[in-house]
């Protein structure tokens, strides 16, 4: 997937250009800031990589892409507030409030919102109907906001201190960072108008899996990895006292765990193969890279 690095990245800098009519230019530095200081980008490829499955066009996709992506870094950028985690340091640079200002980083989270639903509501290149346009809208809208990511956000603070068994910890992920993930492929599915029902759902499985693995994994390398190969700061899951996997099962187990949700969720892909247009292996890829990361 190194390809699409650099075709994501351009289109970031494209979707965030500065010096344009009613722009406040400490704003607009504030979200280059955030979005284009780096980061894995597993969002945008998740997006390419199912339309490469779905034989949809990687063009049709860049502002699903890029607009995930913009969603992905102001939930970052607020997460990492004062009020909510405390961080300082994300993407092996300062988080945005310690480079700007609290009250800048809310307004650049706030201001990255809004412009991924212009994105998504004024691309050309999406080249689709009115209803497809809007239900790609709804399903970005749905996994970010009060049943989705914001939900998830807020019962993770709420669980703060507290022992959860791990269905309550399952619930929690599933919209914190599960939905997001699930978007990234239900948009490009919604773009292909020939995926029966079965593949539909066959397609959904994978990705709630893996935004599960994601999860655990995410909560292996916060015990294992160090701040340096992070890029944020190392075990701020046990100082915010949060309820991990590793913690609930074990770091064994939790890896193990881990290793299951990716075989499902390829088992998954499997049931589809041959009943879609394109290929899978960019979709396996990244799941299975999902387990192997240390960042
Ligand atoms: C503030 C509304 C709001 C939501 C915050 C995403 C999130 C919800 C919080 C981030 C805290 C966190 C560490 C969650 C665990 C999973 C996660 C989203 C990790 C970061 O995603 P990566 O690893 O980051 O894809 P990069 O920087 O590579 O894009």
């Amino acid at each position: 997937m190194t390809d699409y690095t650099k075709r994501i990245n351009d289109m970031l800098e494209l979707s965030l250009q500065p010096g344009q009519p009613g722009q406040n230019q400490r704003l607009v530095e504030a979200m280059r800031y955030s979005v284009l200081g780096g980061g894995k980008r597993l969002r945008p490829k998740l997006v390419y990589a199912t339309g490469q499955a779905l034989d949809v066009a990687d063009s049709r996709l860049d502002a699903p892409a890029a607009a995930v992506e913009c969603i992905h870094a102001y939930s970052l950028v607020h997460d990492d507030l004062p009020a909510m985690d405390d961080d300082d340091l994300r993407r092996g640079q300062a988080t945005t409030h310690v480079a700007f200002d609290p009250a800048t980083a809310i307004l650049a989270g706030d201001a990255l919102q809004a412009r991924a639903f212009e994105m998504l509501a004024g691309n050309e290149a999406l080249d689709c109907s009115a209803g497809e346009r809007s239900e790609l809208i709804r399903l970005l809208a749905e996994a970010a906001g009060w049943r989705g990511m914001v939900s998830g956000q807020m019962s993770d603070m709420a669980a703060e201190g507290q022992a959860l068994t791990q269905e309550q910890l399952e619930h929690v992920h599933a919209r914190k960072t599960g939905a997001l993930l699930r978007a990234c492929v239900l948009m490009p599915a919604a773009l292909c108008p020939t995926l029966s029902r079965d593949s539909h759902a066959a397609l959904d499985r994978f990705a709630t899996h893996i935004g599960l693995a994601f999860q655990v994994r995410d909560d292996v390398i916060d015990v294992e990895s160090s701040t340096e190969t992070l890029g944020k700061t190392q075990g701020a899951d046990a100082a915010h006292h949060k309820a991990t996997y590793p913690a609930l099962m074990g770091l064994d187990a939790a890896k193990a765990y881990a290793e299951r949700l990716v075989e499902d969720a390829c088992a998954a892909l499997a049931e589809i193969e041959g009943r879609i247009d394109g290929d899978t292996d960019a979709l396996e890829a990244i799941a299975r890279a999902i387990v192997e990361r240390e960042s």
